[in-house]
């Protein structure tokens, strides 16, 4: 097993042919990971993508090869999959103003080259999900891209292709998720290209760290909206006086055990099975 790629929170190791993705426990704010992890954030957050791909399977192939077949040290957070060549580009929809789209809204009234009606606000829930595209940079934030990009990149069909899956398995996750509370404002998807040449989805899906989710009771366009899963370490770092630099601050417990009831409510409420960590 060779270890490949650290991102912030998770990892990719190399078994052979294939790619091990191991999410572990680490949860960051304001773009910083904290010091103090969140217990089964890894394994909530890896069994809730490993079960998306089942669902959305009559969409389209994903990448997973084995959510069990993972060294005994990763077990429940790491899955196997198939390494593809991979999209250089984030496949994002928006259901709902937020974030980088709201403010290309505010400065253009359009976002990715979509024009949208005026008079929306932060939280607004759009007329249409809008495909969102970012390109990948190594260094710093992602830069927003419109189809037109997409197209001279990959090709018009496949960027038509990418489009429509997309919005497909933003619309099927936003509505099961709608069904039970949670309103999936946005999400960002990954595709590769498997050796066979089939478009197919990679990463991981439909989850609070690739996604927005808000408490659908909570929802109220016109002011920032509350995170389903890290709103109680957001509140807490807010009012903890720390300035938003690196170190921060250990968690106190309450907010972690607060902050671990979300990932499991999300889990359990999305799949509508028992966490049984
Ligand atoms: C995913 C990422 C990180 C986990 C590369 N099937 C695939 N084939 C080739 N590359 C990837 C995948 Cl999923 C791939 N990422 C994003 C970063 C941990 C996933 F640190 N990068």
């Amino acid at each position: 097993m060779q270890h490949v790629y650290s991102g912030k929170v998770r990892e990719i190791y190399a078994d052979g042919d294939d790619l091990l993705l191991v999410a572990s426990d680490r949860v960051s704010v304001y773009d910083i990971v904290l010091p103090t992890p969140i217990p089964d954030k890894g394994k909530l957050l890896t069994q809730l993508s490993v079960w998306w791909f089942g669902q959305l399977a009559d969409i389209v192939p994903n990448h997973l090869v084995s959510a069990t077949d993972v060294p005994a040290e990763f077990e429940g957070r790491a899955v196997r999959c198939r390494r593809l060549e991979m999209v250089p580009f984030e496949c994002i929809a928006r259901g709902y103003l937020a974030g980088s789209g709201l403010k290309e809204y505010q400065a253009t009234g359009a976002i990715s080259g979509v024009v949208l009606p005026r008079g929306l606000v932060e939280g607004s829930r759009l007329p249409e999900p809008v495909f969102t595209p970012t390109t990948k940079v190594s260094e710093g934030h992602d830069a927003p891209a419109t189809f037109e990009d997409v197209a001279a990149g990959v090709g018009l069909s496949t960027a038509t292709r990418l489009r429509d899956l997309t919005l497909e398995v933003y619309r099927r996750g936003a509505s099961r998720a709608a069904e039970n509370g949670i309103i999936v404002a946005d999400t960002k998807l990954e595709f590769g290209v498997s050796p066979d040449g089939e478009l197919t989805l990679a990463d991981e899906v439909l989850t609070s760290d690739s996604s927005r989710f808000w408490p659908a009771a909570e929802w109220e366009p016109g002011r920032p909206q509350h995170a389903y899963d890290k709103q109680f370490v957001r509140d807490w770092a807010t009012g903890s006086g720390w300035d938003r630099n690196p170190p921060a601050p250990p968690i106190p417990a309450e907010v972690v055990e607060a902050t671990r009831a979300r990932y499991v409510a999300a889990y359990e409420k999305i799949t509508g099975l028992p966490w049984r960590g």
